[in-house]
């Protein structure tokens, strides 16, 4: 079964970000296939002449591009609000322990709306953070395609063993559920909130199960300050909430990249990483996810993208989650992002905010889907954006004016959400 799109303007996401006037797309879309592949883009009347019995649909007004990809989100947050206070790391993370617990009652509506938005918003894959493992089911029975990392996090010795029995027994589900959608894989939370030792054994899991490992790593000065000098506010933490006199990191900044040197991991934040922490993240061959409205929230700073670009790593673009979010729409999160990094080259910017939703996060995932080319997965969004025909600067008047809700969307060539007037 094929079927043909096409529309006004096709971004295909490949490295140079080509671009196809009045472009079309010809897919496989068998439902009883788990790699349904694109096979052909064109121009959209050559292909629709050479294929004259196929079902085919124009959008005009419209960009065709891949599906989005929201490398890092974290479901289990959706019920906040108002709960979480922002301004800086202690503050926020003090307030996560304070109403750990009202955050996680009656989950399952909070986690629901958020997949919903995810589809609406043109997202066909997450690479979700799962701490406790409530969003396991809802997202493998969701039409997304997932990366579901469970999280390890602990750092008192005594309670290590539990722990990553806890690990594995949310792991082992996962590897139960897992099909062409549903992938499982792992989190360290970060060097300063997991014990070394429990560290190791997720890593050690993460290469003998051959998953994917993403953590969240140098996102405050604080934790900069605990890691490299072993004080400062983290000292503190670890006396007032669990009462270790004291404590002393596990590992220092170094000793954590060694342990996933053959990972390819995933690294979040990375807000106060020096130049030779990029280096060796680079050399692993590891990524760098960037949330920029989370980092504004917690931090008050963004990442210099250039310091990036230097050691030859793409950015990746992710919302984070609503624990340090007010929306997981990605064409938001980028058209926030624009704004913040104001001494940026307009034009090249807003390329690499698309390739950052696209075809960056594709690669860290280890999907096959953020490009449109031959051979990649039917994974297709259609955004209205008026005025692109004549644009002059189509990329960047798309991060501008695109609309930010999906018109349709489409997941292993399946039409999986259609925004109805
Ligand atoms: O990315 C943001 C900020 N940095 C760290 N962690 C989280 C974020 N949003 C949610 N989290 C989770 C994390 O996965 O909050 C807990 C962990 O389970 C923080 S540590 C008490
Ligand atoms: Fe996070």
């Amino acid at each position: 079964m094929l079927k043909i799109i096409g529309a006004s303007c096709v971004f295909k996401c490949d490295q140079d970000f080509s671009i196809l006037q009045d472009g079309g797309v010809l897919f496989e879309c068998d439902p009883h296939s788990s790699s349904n592949q694109i096979l052909k883009i064109q121009d959209f009347a050559t292909l629709t002449q050479e294929y004259p019995h196929l079902q085919a649909t124009f959008y005009s007004d419209c960009v065709l591009l891949p599906a989005f990809s929201n490398a890092h989100i974290h479901f289990e947050f959706s019920n906040n609000q108002s709960h979480l206070l922002y301004g800086d790391f202690p503050t926020w993370l003090s307030s996560v322990i304070a109403h750990r617990e009202e955050l996680f009652e009656n989950l399952t509506q909070g986690i629901q709306r958020e997949i919903n938005l995810q589809l609406a918003s043109g997202i066909s894959s997450v690479g979700a953070i799962s701490s406790y493992g409530y969003d396991i089911d809802p997202l493998a029975q969701s039409p997304l395609r997932v990366t579901l990392f469970n999280e390890a996090i602990g750092s008192n010795p005594q309670a290590l063993d539990f722990l990553y029995q806890n690990l594995l027994e949310r792991f082992e589900k996962c590897k139960i559920l897992k099909n062409h959608k549903f992938s499982p894989a792992l989190a360290i939370h970060s060097p300063y909130s997991t014990h070394y030792v429990l560290s190791k054994k997720v890593a050690l899991l993460a290469q003998s199960e051959s998953v994917k490992l993403s953590c969240h790593f140098l996102e405050s000065k604080e934790e900069k300050q605990w890691l490299y000098e072993k004080n400062g506010w983290f000292q503190e933490f670890f006396s007032h909430f669990f009462k270790v006199a004291n404590a002393k990191p596990t590992m220092n900044a170094h000793e954590f990249l060694d342990l996933l040197s053959n990972l390819s991991p995933l690294f979040v934040h990375c807000l106060f990483a020096d130049d030779a922490i990029f280096d060796k993240i680079s050399q692993i061959n590891g990524s760098v996810i960037c949330a920029p409205r989370s980092n504004r929230l917690l931090n008050g700073c963004y990442l210099d993208l250039d310091r990036l670009t230097h050691v030859k790593l793409a950015p990746i673009f992710s919302t984070d989650g609503l624990s340090s979010n007010y929306s997981l729409n990605l064409i938001e999160e980028i058209r926030s992002a624009f704004f913040g990094y104001a001494h940026l080259d307009a034009e090249k910017l807003a390329k690499n905010l698309l390739l950052g939703i696209t075809r960056f996060p594709a690669i860290a995932l280890g999907n096959n889907n953020g490009e449109l080319k031959e051979g990649k997965d039917a994974d297709l969004a259609i955004f209205p954006c008026c005025g692109i025909q004549t644009s002059q600067q189509k990329p960047l008047h798309f991060v501008l004016y695109a609309q930010t809700q999906v018109k349709d969307l489409y997941i292993n060539g399946i039409g999986e959400y259609t925004w109805k007037q």
